[in-house]
């Protein structure tokens, strides 16, 4: 995988290379790699891409991948990774990497959560052992684990929430940003990236948008979405958000989405993407395909000698039926959940890639016109 390296920035910098409406292509150098974007950026949460070896992930066209700060700092340890070399070298991935800061899996994952104004005390979901988040001590486990790009410490609050629980938790992530960005190493080639909350509130958006410029960062996430508000919401509220951002850096749409989420996010200006969805699907039976999802476990496959789809840029298609993935997923075999993953892995990134050749092209309203109506289409 030693192709990441031979384009090692001394600067993190996002490039752009061309606007189709307000949505923008471009590339995100860093120290290991350059990633074009849009990008999605499959979910390791606890240094591994789930049944997945990195070659695979790679082969699928993936250029970053997600680590997560909650889960290594617990198990194996920040110092632990530290001593096996870092993240990258850890899980053998020399690309960059992205951790997520903490705060958001504390508060769905962590038991007896108390946040105070200096940060976050819980116990872990392993072993219930007592343990403490804040903005430096997450900043100094990111910089432990190597990441690239580190994440700010901050407050996602459950939506729907009131304008003024969505105030003070946005205020208090506005006020860790600065101390986050005051605890970061800087080094060539790596960075770190504030992340406007706010909730669905424009006045809330545009206050914590000005914040986090005003402070600095190397690219800016967009929190507090896809957390109960609906598809209609996050569009609505992601239209007044990216213009509140700066035009030369890259937006990052956390924990985001389905197929017509992320068409749909790109076309409001967004560059980056994770979400657990095509690999935690890939585990369960759920196929993505352009004619959108399969569950492989029904009894209805048992007897399909077809290939998942018929287009055979699949990593798995031409070589597999759907009735030995429908044997493999009921005789609980492990190879059903690392094909189906490695599939929808590589169709996430197959349609980022058409997304940004029709960015590069012109033709991007053509694509989504032709993308949404063949997902309705159904099974072939
Ligand atoms: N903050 C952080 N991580 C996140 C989120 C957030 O708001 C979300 C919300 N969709 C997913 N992951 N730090």
């Amino acid at each position: 995988m030693s192709d990441f390296l031979t384009d090692s920035a001394a600067k993190m910098e996002w490039k752009p290379e061309a606007k189709c409406g307000m949505a923008r292509a471009g590339h995100l150098h860093t120290r290991h790699g350059t990633v074009p974007t849009p990008t999605f950026m499959p979910v390791g949460t606890a240094g591994t891409v789930k049944g997945m070896m990195m070659d695979s992930v790679r082969s699928t066209g993936a250029g970053i991948v997600l680590g997560n700060t909650y889960h290594l700092m617990l198990r194996p340890t920040a110092d632990r990774v530290q001593k096996l070399g870092g993240l990258h070298k850890m899980m053998d991935w020399s690309g960059p990497i992205l951790t997520d800061s903490g705060g958001f899996q504390v508060m769905s994952l962590g038991a007896l959560r108390k946040i105070d104004e200096d940060g976050v005390t819980f116990r872990s979901h392993i072993d219930g052992s007592k343990h403490r988040l804040s903005p430096e001590i997450s900043t100094d486990i990111q910089f432990k684990l190597d990441a690239t790009i580190s994440m700010a410490f901050d407050e996602c609050p459950a939506l729907p929430a009131t304008p003024e629980v969505l105030r003070k938790s946005m205020e208090m992530s506005m006020r860790w940003a600065a101390r986050s960005r005051e605890a970061f190493t800087q080094r060539e080639g790596y960075g770190q990236f504030g992340i406007v909350q706010g909730g669905t509130e424009k006045d809330l958006r545009a206050y914590s948008a000005k914040a986090l410029t005003d402070i600095g960062f190397e690219g800016y996430a967009i929190g507090g979405l896809a957390v109960g508000e609906g598809q209609e919401l996050m569009f609505s509220t992601l239209d007044f958000t990216t213009p509140m951002l700066p035009e030369d850096k890259a937006r990052y749409l956390m924990g985001v989405g389905t197929p017509d989420d992320l068409l749909g996010a790109v076309m409001r200006g967004v560059d980056m993407f994770d979400c657990v969805m095509p690999s935690r699907a890939g585990r369960t039976a759920r196929a993505y395909t352009e004619r959108g999802t399969l569950n492989l476990r029904n009894a209805r496959f048992a007897d399909d000698t077809r290939p998942i789809t018929p287009e055979d840029d699949s990593p798995i298609a031409g070589r597999y039926t759907r009735a030995y993935l429908h044997h493999l997923f009921r005789a609980n075999e492990m190879l059903g959940p690392m094909l189906l993953t490695w599939h929808n892995l590589a169709y996430y990134q197959r349609l980022m890639r058409k997304i940004r050749a029709a960015i590069v092209d012109g033709s991007l309203p053509e694509l989504a016109q032709s993308l949404r109506a063949d997902w309705a289409k159904g099974d072939w």
